[in-house]
């Protein structure tokens, strides 16, 4: 199989491919990434030579042209992907998970080629940290950030060329990812450097938010599944049942740590903060046989803890940005 992996310099991306070619030696893979702020070649370190690397954007039509054309199947990960960089400056959003999608689903139109979506539970709002629900794929969409309304914009785009034109695609709708390769500019990561550098975390507000963590492994594993298995047309929901507080997050990481569970900074809150995200994915569990790995988070959080340990050589250097960043904002 020939496999098109977009944002494969990402993090979930970069996972996803090392996890592919350790476990699958008959796929081909190419990875077509811009390399923005979040994507990084030395994700791929170990794996380069398995792979065909291209630099370039997923909205750049001819070059999506002629890689789709030479490809059975697209994985489509590339992404702008954080709601707080969405709220400073939204532009790049719509352009990379809009019309990137759009340029995308125009050429597997064209070339009959297999696409896998990669979306996030984002795309259905939020709910009551009391509400017994959890989003199903029959969930209205209800986006509350530019991140989450593009998002839910090109699933939408994804649905319409399935409709319309018979492509042949699946999407994926995950909760919160955790684990290596993640940018510093995400929760936990942001929390861990700080905590190596000996600086206290940072919630916003009270940290009663809570996100329903996944490793990335187990995400990963959910996609091969659709591919593989997937029926064309449908939605599957990525969970492994980890709802967890920000507070908890915090506390745990400080233990883990050996410091205080309380010795934690209070900052801005997020603009708009949603306030629960909760996933059922019995559909993917009974229709797919896929069961995560990863069920204890706490091991899961220190195995994390010690990849940022070792490998402090590829997030140092994008750490001071990220902080000046979330100094303008109170973050
Ligand atoms: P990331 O920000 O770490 O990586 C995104 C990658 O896409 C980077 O390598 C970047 O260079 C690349 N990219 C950005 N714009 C591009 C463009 N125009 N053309 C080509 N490449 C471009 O993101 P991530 O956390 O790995 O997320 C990957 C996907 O998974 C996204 O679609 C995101 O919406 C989705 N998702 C993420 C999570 C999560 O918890 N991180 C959860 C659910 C879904
Ligand atoms: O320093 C922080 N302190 C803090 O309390 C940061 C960076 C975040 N937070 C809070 C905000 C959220 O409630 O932690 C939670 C997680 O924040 P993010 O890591 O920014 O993730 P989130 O906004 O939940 O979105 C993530 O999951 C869904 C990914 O970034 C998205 O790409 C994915 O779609």
């Amino acid at each position: 199989m020939r496999l098109l992996v977009t944002g494969g310099a990402g993090f979930i991306g970069a996972n996803f491919v090392h996890q592919t070619v350790r476990e699958r030696p008959d796929v081909a893979v190419t990875v077509l990434d811009a390399l923005t702020y979040a994507g990084d070649r030395s994700s791929l370190v170990g794996v380069e030579d398995a792979i065909a690397f291209v630099e370039g954007s997923v909205a750049d039509a001819g070059l999506v042209d002629r890689l789709v054309g030479e490809t059975d199947v697209v994985v489509h990960f590339a992404a702008e992907s954080h709601n707080d960089n969405s709220l400073a400056d939204p532009w790049p959003f719509v352009q990379t998970n809009l019309v990137g999608t759009f340029t995308l689903l125009e050429a597997v139109r064209r070339h009959g080629v297999r696409f896998h979506h990669i979306s996030t539970d984002e795309v259905y709002g939020d709910l009551e940290l009391d509400d017994p629900a959890k989003f199903t794929p029959d969930t209205p969409y209800d986006p509350s950030s530019p991140y989450s309304s593009t998002k839910a914009g090109s699933d939408l785009l994804v649905r319409a060329w399935v409709r319309s034109f018979g492509v042949r695609a699946t999407i994926s709708n995950c909760s919160n990812n955790y684990g290596p390769y993640q940018h510093v500019e995400k929760f936990i990561p942001r929390q861990v450097t700080n905590l190596i550098d000996g600086v206290r975390p940072r919630l916003y507000g009270a940290g009663l938010n809570v996100r329903d963590w996944i490793h990335v492994a187990d995400h990963n594993a959910a996609v091969w599944a659709i591919i593989d298995r997937g029926r064309v047309g449908e939605t599957y929901l990525i969970g492994a049942d980890g709802e967890t507080s920000n507070l908890d997050v915090v506390r745990t990481l400080s233990e883990v740590f050996g410091r205080d569970a309380d010795d934690f900074d209070q900052v801005a809150d997020r603009p708009g903060h949603d306030l629960r995200y909760a996933i059922d994915a019995s559909k993917l569990r009974d229709e797919l046989g896929w069961t995560p790995r990863f069920t204890d988070f706490r091991a899961g959080l220190e195995a994390t803890v010690e990849w940022y340990r070792r490998n402090e050589a590829w997030w140092r250097p994008a750490k001071a940005a990220v902080e000046a960043k979330y100094a303008k904002t109170g973050q």
